[in-house]
């Protein structure tokens, strides 16, 4: 017999600032990093922007009625930095901030619980072009200055904050591999920046308790339990290695304040490891989230890689054609395989609900946390025949992950809140408009000329007898 869920179980679904709101220049924002990178040929999908994305700003009242219609709980978004100081620092906009404390007002009038990200990657640009964002320590008091506006203006509205999503991916994608801004190939700076952004992090979770905020506040990690592809103990490693980069990294940074002994070895043996200065060990260790943020999407799977003759490569299908994507890994460490066990989507995502449960014991057995899940989801092509969209494999997805959840309950895990991504379809940052994930269609894509026309797919009735239910039936 599973144990229920928790009565005030946040029942919610997601979004980010660039990913729906549009308005990129009106009121007061200037430039985030995003609104400079799309327009470089060929770093987008068909080109593909968020100047118009989903609208958000202009017709968020409709969104959040769609909301309260289904009986959602919670609902997460991003606050654009730019937004609120259009320089990153200095004299506060408050058209910008109006937009904000109006889409708070307007949730919590609908009994809907806000959950404010401060940072979902659209740094402000003129940080950037000042002290190359993120590179520099000076971040570090630009963004506790930022979040102080906030928790000032939100103090007793918005309970739960989350600080930096998905660090991991954010770095990552920046300064490792190059497919996000600021585009750049240098593994250093890479680990240099990360720890920028875990400095600022513990800073900001410093701020909101000396503050004595009411509420909660945590990172959301994007974590993606590793497998072994089988028990040949090279695979095996392989998988452990995996585990400890690409998740302890970052989890034991976030909940024990350290990096992990193995992968701080292999960075120092490599002059990869990230400078510290006087105090970042103690800032580190001083730091205690509230929750930790779970983005989960699926597993990965990894194979053992030699470092003579492996595979080095970074492999992402950005093509949404199934069975596209690259052979990826690092030599020496392992690479990545298919898991013949599960299905993937159309952009090679695999599709295993047990690695949510098994990600959810890891992180309980760990670091023994309470857990909101941030994000979870499915991206795919919808079709919209007749004014209708019959995303069964949404349902199917869905529900397979609420019932992993409901499993890791019971083995003793605590998760607060489950918030699927998205609320409505929205600019996918690498993938345009075709790969949806909203319970909500809205009609644009490529071309960006769509109606924007809101229309609740079959998921969207699904969600709503979930939450009725408590998932109890
Ligand atoms: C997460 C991000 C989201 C969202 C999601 C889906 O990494 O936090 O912002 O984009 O992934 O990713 P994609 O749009 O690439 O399918």
């Amino acid at each position: 017999q599973l144990k229920p869920f928790p009565k005030d179980f946040l029942w919610g679904s997601a979004s980010a600032a660039y990913q729906i709101e549009g308005a990129p220049f009106e009121d007061g924002k200037k430039a985030s990093v995003w609104d400079n990178f799309v327009r470089i040929p060929g770093k987008t999908f068909k080109g593909t922007n968020g100047d118009i994305a989903v609208d958000h700003y202009h017709r968020y009242k409709e969104d959040v009625a769609l909301m309260k219609e289904m009986g959602l709980k919670s609902y997460r978004f991003s606050i654009a930095w730019s937004r609120v100081l259009p320089d990153g620092r200095g004299q506060v906009n408050e058209a910008g901030l109006k937009f904000y404390e109006d889409l708070i007002d307007t949730l919590l009038l609908n009994g809907i619980e806000p959950i404010v990200t401060l940072y979902h990657w659209d740094l402000p640009q003129a940080l950037q072009d000042l002290y190359g964002g993120w590179e520099s320590r000076e971040i570090i008091a630009d963004f506790v200055n930022y979040a102080a506006v906030l928790f000032d203006a939100f103090r007793g509205k918005v309970k739960y904050w989350v600080s930096l999503n998905e660090q991991n991916v954010f770095t990552n994608q920046g300064w490792a591999i190059a497919t996000h801004p600021p585009g750049k190939k240098n593994l250093k700076l890479f680990y240099q920046v990360n720890h920028h952004a875990n400095l600022v992090n513990a800073a900001v979770i410093n701020k909101f308790h000396d503050l004595k905020m009411p509420g909660q506040i945590g990172p959301s990690f994007a974590y993606t339990p590793q497998y072994a592809l089988d028990s040949d103990p090279m695979n095996v490693l392989a998988a452990e290695n995996a585990e400890e980069m690409y998740s302890h990294f970052w989890m034991d940074v976030y909940l024990y304040g350290e990096y992990p002994i193995v992968a701080m070895n292999r960075l120092r043996e490599q002059g990869l490891a990230p400078e510290f200065e006087a105090g970042d060990a103690a800032l580190l260790k001083s730091a205690h989230p509230d929750f930790l943020g779970v983005n989960y999407y699926q597993s990965a799977t990894n194979a053992w890689n030699p470092i003579e003759g492996g595979v080095g490569a970074t492999g992402f299908n950005t093509t949404g054609k199934k069975g596209t994507t690259k052979e990826s890994g690092v030599p020496g460490l392992h690479k990545k395989v298919q898991n013949p066990f599960v299905d993937r989507t159309n952009w090679d995502w695999e599709i295993d609900p047990e690695g949510l449960r098994i990600a959810l014991r890891r992180i309980t057995s760990r670091y023994r946390i309470p857990i909101m899940i941030t994000e979870n989801g499915l991206g795919e092509y919808d079709q919209l025949i007749e004014g209708e969209v019959h995303d069964d494999y949404r349902i199917a997805y869905l529900e397979s992950h609420v019932k992993a959840i409901k499993e890791a309950i019971s083995d003793g895990a605590t998760v607060i809140g489950y918030h699927t991504w998205s609320y409505t379809d929205l600019l996918s940052w690498l993938n345009g408009y075709q790969k949806r994930y909203g319970f909500v269609y809205v009609d644009q894509d490529e071309t960006m000329k769509g109606s924007l026309k809101r229309i609740p797919k079959a998921s969207y009735y699904w969600y709503q007898h979930v939450i009725k239910t408590n998932a109890d039936e």
